[in-house]
């Protein structure tokens, strides 16, 4: 029987690339993501590499909306071996006492309430069966402020204590439970930061080759391919030319 990785936003960038490289994997895909039309696409050219795939349109901040889809589940999807807490943003780059509230709330419901949401209704039947691994995508960004990175920093360090404390409170269960902390990837995720201000997004690869989601992909499908006994509990990835979330050498 095939495996089942649940992947929370599915349709671009880190979570696409996920389910693309589970799929080339064998596994049966639960894609979750706001947009039902982007959902169909992403499923249609997941069913191509011969997955199973069901396409689940909610977004993570709407707790009632991710119960409702949780607990319809069809019995045949209940067994999920792999949750990828993947679905996140960020939103500006303001000094902290200049930010925007309602940026705020999108990144804490997003980033660190829907993580927990999601977490909350995936993991018991991990723990109930014995086996499953959670893998949340964290962030250098969680390691260490940088400037205007202020809550977007402040919720990726909660992904990681998040982490940190699943993985303790299963230590007596099977369930093993993965931090990957990408550094620039470049997705649409800075013309996400800057409400689509495409310029500005882009100068934030300005020289430098920045990570893909695939890149992405690898470390978490290696994760989750490593022997039962292995637990990979956390990894910083970094592009070649970013030391840190701060220190970055650009070509001139
Ligand atoms: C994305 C990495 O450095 O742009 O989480 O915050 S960074």
């Amino acid at each position: 029987m095939k495996k089942i990785a649940l992947i929370t936003g599915a349709t671009s960038g880190i979570g696409r690339a996920c389910a693309f490289k589970f799929a080339e994997g064998g596994y049966n895909l639960i894609i979750t993501a706001r947009s039902a039309d982007k959902l169909e696409i992403v499923k249609r050219d997941l069913e191509d590499l011969g997955a199973e795939v069901l396409g689940l349109a909610f977004d993570v901040q709407n707790r009632e909306a991710s119960k409702k889809a949780y607990n319809y589940l069809p019995q045949e999807w209940r067994d999920i071996d792999v949750l990828i807490n993947n679905a996140g943003m960020a939103r500006g780059l303001e000094p902290e006492y200049k930010g925007s509230f309602e940026d705020w709330d999108e990144m804490i419901d997003t980033n660190i309430k829907g993580l927990l949401t999601m977490t909350r209704l995936v993991v018991p039947g991990m723990v109930e069966r014995n086996h499953g691994h959670v893998i949340n995508i964290g962030s250098v960004a969680g390691d260490a402020a940088y400037a205007g990175g202020n809550v977007y920093c402040a919720t990726k360090a909660a992904v990681k204590a998040l982490t940190d404390g699943l993985r303790i409170d299963l230590a007596n269960t099977a369930v093993r439970v993965t931090n990957i902390k990408p550094g620039l990837v470049e997705t649409n995720f800075s013309k996400v930061r800057f409400h689509g201000d495409v310029e500005r997004a882009n100068a934030v690869y300005d020289g430098i080759k920045p990570l893909t989601g695939e890149d992405i992909a690898d470390v978490c499908y290696y994760a989750a391919c490593a022997p039962e006994h292995v637990q990979i509990a956390e990894v910083l990835v970094l592009a070649t030319h970013q030391a840190s979330g701060s220190v970055i050498y650009r070509a001139k």
